[in-house]
């Protein structure tokens, strides 16, 4: 925590010099302490100048997703100022699963450097190597039914894609429901879980997997084949921190824009990203193939299928091939 404030006056001082005994004097410390604050923070990968009349200098800070990392800086009210990092986890969304179960706070994230069982929906993995991408889960808690927490996934998939544009200057194309696409590649994916009463949601995590500075050849070919990264579409390597503030700084502003509004103005940001208002589509789930003209969505966040036959259908689940 004493790291973390020390890290927050020299990312506010970026540039100028900070003399120990200010820092001590801020903190309440002393100038030994805060030196030996200092030879930590080194140790984890912080480039820190020490001129002797002069003070401190953050040179540079290393991409961890760290709690202190992802702190210093953050400028959201709730999301992500509970943050509970790990090096490698099972699954970001079953550790934030656990701990909304014990009673953890809306805003609450789970962030891992990697997942050894990543989920995708439906029993799928989620390939997660390590210390490249982005794998992070967001617990919430909203006031509505059961039948209305698909929408938080759209919520999930708009702030996703608005967070990849401001910091990669990069904007993927939603695929409903769940998938973002660049250049017709997957470049993230949204798992949404929730526990529930009949009739209201005691919470939903909103896990989100985002390929950053990943190489597509260190996924097994057959995922490959339909992923890209960051990095692949840019030629960049691009800071996942700044990545992952604004991923939640976006989370919070449309689930804000969902809790005040409703879900009518994430309707309208959704069919902006989207991709398949007027193309003709096969969606599959479980045993069944519906395929005619993609519409939009309908009011619950449903997508509406024109079927051959003329008929409008509701599609409230499954996966969607682009065929035209
Ligand atoms: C998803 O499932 O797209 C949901 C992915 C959610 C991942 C996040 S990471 C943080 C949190 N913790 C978790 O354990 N999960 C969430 P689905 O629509 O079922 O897509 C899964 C399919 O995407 C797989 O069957 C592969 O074809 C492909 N895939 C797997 N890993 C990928 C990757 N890293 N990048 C792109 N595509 C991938």
């Amino acid at each position: 925590m004493i790291s973390e404030k020390i890290l927050n006056l020299l990312k506010e001082n970026r540039g100028e010099y900070i003399s120990g005994g200010e820092i001590g004097k801020y903190l309440d410390l002393s100038r030994t302490a805060v030196w030996k604050h200092i030879g930590r923070m080194r140790k984890s990968g912080y480039e820190i100048e020490a001129v002797p009349a002069l003070g401190y200098r953050l040179l540079s800070s290393p991409d961890l997703l760290t709690h202190a990392e992802i702190a210093a800086g953050l400028k959201t009210r709730y999301v992500g100022k509970s943050v509970h990092a790990f090096s490698t986890t099972d699954s970001t969304n079953t550790k934030a699963y656990e701990l909304a179960l014990h009673g953890a706070p809306e805003g609450t994230v789970v962030v891992a450097e990697g997942q050894k069982k990543g989920k995708g929906r439906l029993g799928r993995k989620w390939e997660s190597p390590k210390g490249v991408n982005i794998y992070t889960s967001i617990v919430l808690r909203p006031r509505i039914a059961p039948s209305s927490a698909s929408q938080t996934t759209l919520l999930a998939a708009v702030a996703t894609a608005r967070a990849i544009e401001k910091t990669a200057k990069v904007l993927p194309d939603i695929k409903w429901p769940n998938d973002l696409l660049v250049g017709g590649r997957k470049i993230a994916g949204i798992l949404m879980e929730l526990d529930s009463e009949a009739d209201m949601v005691n919470f939903i995590v909103l896990g989100i997997g985002i390929d950053v500075n990943m190489d597509r050849d260190s996924l097994p070919p057959d995922v490959a084949k339909t992923a890209t990264s960051l990095k692949e579409e840019t030629g960049k390597v691009l800071g996942r921190v700044i990545l992952i503030q604004e991923l939640y700084r976006q989370i919070e502003k449309w689930y804000e824009v969902f809790r005040t509004d409703g879900f009518g103005p994430i309707i309208t940001e959704w069919e902006r990203l989207s991709i398949m208002g007027g193309k003709y589509v096969k969606v599959s789930f479980l045993k069944e193939t519906r395929e005619g003209v993609a519409l939009g969505l309908d009011t619950d966040g449903a997508l509406l299928l024109r079927l051959p036959t003329g008929k409008i259908e509701r599609v409230v689940a499954g996966d969607v091939m682009m065929v035209r």
